[in-house]
């Protein structure tokens, strides 16, 4: 498959050259940049040099992307030339409101439901190849790889609703329409959109080099959002269990603070420094997510999420189409709280990928 694939995206990748530059639309790039940022911030010094070297590559060919960061929306923009690679973005889980009908999900086949994470674990294992890529392939797997993790944090990226308004579904949320201060947009844009959390008025722009302001905003955002705790997360029930923190804190005291990132044991009075790696996984390695970068995992995640915050009202009741009054603040609120942990979730799991990129074509 990664090789048949890989003929293709070169020709694409060519046709596209010179192309960028024209004036694109920001739409969801806010959220792909600060998840790419959170990332690198969060990344040791050599191993941000590393992928920051490969992000390089891209300006080769697109001399306007200038860092990882912009690179992360180039897979969007694509969509404008190419609808090639649009079923690498979601991995469709139906989430059924019979509402009282015997309507059923469908039955689809992998390709049907989208090919997210199959496109992240290539994306994964190209960059695994090293050296042994070329410069605009490297350059291509890591800004999918990027993006990719990305959407996938983006709950209706997932979830996506079947009910008898929308017997073939409501291909997450675009086709359910929502009015917020009267006006109206869809779901999934309103989820793209980070619940209108910052500027709409072509935040932020590009090229990032020529507008300081909005960089800073990204960073700023990212650097708060690396300190936010992943509490209030649907998959952690027991988030006020003092049992479970015991668990949880033995487990990382276990497997991050005496051990060292290659598995072996850390030394009384270790003669060597310890290593910037193993120092950043203290950072952001959560004990109770030792499946931080199984995709199945995320998937659980994501389709729980927009269950239970996107398609439901705080008071419990279904977010109705055209709902005819505003969305209610508490649950705009709520949206924005769960939309800031996902990205916050997916740049640190973003960073982990990298790492153990880095340390296997370091090996
Ligand atoms: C569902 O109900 C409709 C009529 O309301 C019927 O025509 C159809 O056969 C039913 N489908 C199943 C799978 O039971
Ligand atoms: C690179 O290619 C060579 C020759 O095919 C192969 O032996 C080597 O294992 C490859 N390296 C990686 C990291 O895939
Ligand atoms: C659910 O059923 C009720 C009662 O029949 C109906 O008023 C409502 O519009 C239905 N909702 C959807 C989303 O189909
Ligand atoms: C919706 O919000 C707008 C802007 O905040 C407000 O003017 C309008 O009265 C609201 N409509 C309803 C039905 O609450
Ligand atoms: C709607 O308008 C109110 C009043 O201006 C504002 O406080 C609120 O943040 C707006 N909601 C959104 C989602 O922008
Ligand atoms: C709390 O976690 C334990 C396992 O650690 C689990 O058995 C239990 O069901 C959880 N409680 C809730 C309320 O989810
Ligand atoms: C707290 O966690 C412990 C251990 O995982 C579990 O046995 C217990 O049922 C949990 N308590 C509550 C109130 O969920
Ligand atoms: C340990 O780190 C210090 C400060 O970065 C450096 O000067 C020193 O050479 C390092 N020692 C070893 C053995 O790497
Ligand atoms: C991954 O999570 C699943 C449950 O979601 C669990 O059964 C499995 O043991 C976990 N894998 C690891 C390596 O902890
Ligand atoms: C990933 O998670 C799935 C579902 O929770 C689990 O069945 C599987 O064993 C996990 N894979 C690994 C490698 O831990
Ligand atoms: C969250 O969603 C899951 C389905 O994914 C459901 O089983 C669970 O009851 C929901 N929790 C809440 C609090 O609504
Ligand atoms: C990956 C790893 O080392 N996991 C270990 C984490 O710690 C628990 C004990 O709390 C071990 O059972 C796991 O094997």
């Amino acid at each position: 498959m990664v090789v048949g694939r890989r003929t293709s995206f070169i020709v694409v990748f060519i046709v596209l050259i010179g192309l960028f530059g024209a004036k694109v639309d920001a739409w969801g790039c806010a959220g792909h940049m600060i998840t790419a940022e959170i990332a690198q911030q969060l990344l040791p010094t050599n191993v941000r040099r590393y992928f920051t070297d490969i992000s390089a590559y891209q300006q080769m060919y697109y001399p306007r992307i200038t860092s990882m960061t912009e690179a992360s929306c180039w897979p969007d923009d694509m969509k404008s030339y190419t609808s090639q690679y649009s079923a690498w973005h979601y991995f469709d889980v139906c989430f059924l409101r019979a509402n009282g009908t015997n309507m059923t999900c469908p039955v689809w086949t992998p390709a049907e439901s989208g090919e997210m994470p199959t496109a992240v674990a290539n994306a994964r294992a190209q960059l695994a190849m090293g050296s042994n890529l070329t410069h605009a392939e490297s350059a291509f797997w890591l800004t999918f790889l990027v993006h990719l993790v990305g959407d996938f944090h983006q709950p209706l990226h997932i979830a996506t609703l079947f009910n008898p308004m929308f017997p073939k579904g409501d291909q997450g949320g675009n086709r359910f329409y929502i009015y917020v201060n009267n006006s109206r947009t869809n779901l999934h844009a309103f989820h793209d959109d980070l619940a209108w959390l910052l500027p709409r008025d072509g935040f932020p722009q590009r090229p990032l080099a020529e507008y300081p302001d909005d960089v800073s905003m990204i960073e700023g955002l990212s650097e708060s959002l690396i300190l936010l705790q992943k509490f209030a997360y649907p998959s952690q029930p027991n988030v006020t269990n003092t049992s479970v923190w015991i668990e949880e804190g033995f487990e990382t005291g276990v497997n991050i603070s005496y051990t060292l990132p290659n598995g072996q044991d850390l030394q009384f009075n270790q003669h060597f420094n310890l290593s910037d790696t193993y120092v950043t996984l203290q950072k952001f390695a959560y004990p109770s997510q030792p499946n931080v970068t199984n995709t199945s995992v995320w998937i659980e995640e994501g389709f729980e999420t927009g269950v239970n915050i996107s398609y439901t009202l705080p008071n419990g009741q279904d977010l109705q189409f055209n709902q005819h009054f505003n969305l209610s603040d508490t649950y705009v609120t709520r949206l924005r709280s769960m939309l800031q942990n996902k990205l916050a979730l997916g740049g640190r799991r973003l960073a982990r990928i990298l790492m153990e990129i880095y340390d296997e074509v370091h090996a």
